[in-house]
């Protein structure tokens, strides 16, 4: 059986648990990272060096990285639905994938991490400025994308893409500061509500 090591409440363990779940996977979780047994102990960092959760093992194969472990389950598990096999839609698919994890992730840092955590280095004013600026910059493309697309990201049906993007989404609603109104965002966000994974391990209260 698959073995997810990391805290449910991480952002991205929360992409993990959520694949699970669309695709009828069944899994272990063991509680590891902040305010759990640390990932600089040496039993976790002999199974994933870079010392961050997630990380699986499934089968003796061991997996880092939350949106590799994603697409690998969807591979494993999922139809060409969920993971498209064309190269074109399966270019769609990862490239939202990679926009959220990459360009939202460095905003958030200061918008989330240092605005709203404030935890150091993050908490920074001009970091946290920057980042909010940039978050709404990038939730606004998403808008702009919605407005003509949808009612999920890469069109009519639920696809892998729409994982790390449902994690942002759900922040973005969190946000501490005065966040303009993108009505198409809100309409996803909604879209996404009708998942009942996304309730579970997403829009579950936590940030
Ligand atoms: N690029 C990595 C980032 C993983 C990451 O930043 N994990 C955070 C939690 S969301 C972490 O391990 N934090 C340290 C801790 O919880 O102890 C991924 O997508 O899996």
């Amino acid at each position: 059986m698959l073995r997810i090591l990391g805290r449910a409440n991480s952002f991205n363990v929360r992409k993990v648990l959520w694949v699970c779940d669309e695709l009828g996977a069944s899994y272990t979780r063991e509680d590891w990272g902040r305010g759990y047994r640390p990932t600089n102990d040496d039993e976790f960092l002999k199974i994933n060096p870079i010392g961050l959760v997630p990380a699986v093992i499934d089968d003796g194969v061991v997996l880092r990285e939350s949106n590799t472990i994603v697409r690998y389950l969807a591979t494993k598990h999922g139809d060409d639905a969920i993971y498209p096999t064309d190269p074109v839609r399966r270019a769609g698919v990862e490239s939202w994938m990679d926009w959220a994890n990459y360009e939202t992730s460095i905003s958030l840092r200061g918008a989330f991490l240092g605005g709203m955590l404030n935890e150091p280095p993050w908490n920074n004013p001009w970091f946290i400025e920057q980042g909010r600026r940039q978050i709404t910059k990038e939730v606004g493309q998403l808008d702009a994308h919605l407005r003509t697309s949808g009612p999920y990201i890469t069109g009519d049906t639920f696809t892998i893409a729409d994982i790390p993007i449902g994690l942002v989404v759900n922040r973005w609603f969190c946000l501490n500061f005065e966040r303009p109104e993108y009505p198409f965002v809100a309409r996803y966000y909604e879209q996404l509500s009708t998942r009942p994974a996304y309730m579970r391990h997403v829009r579950n209260g936590l940030p």
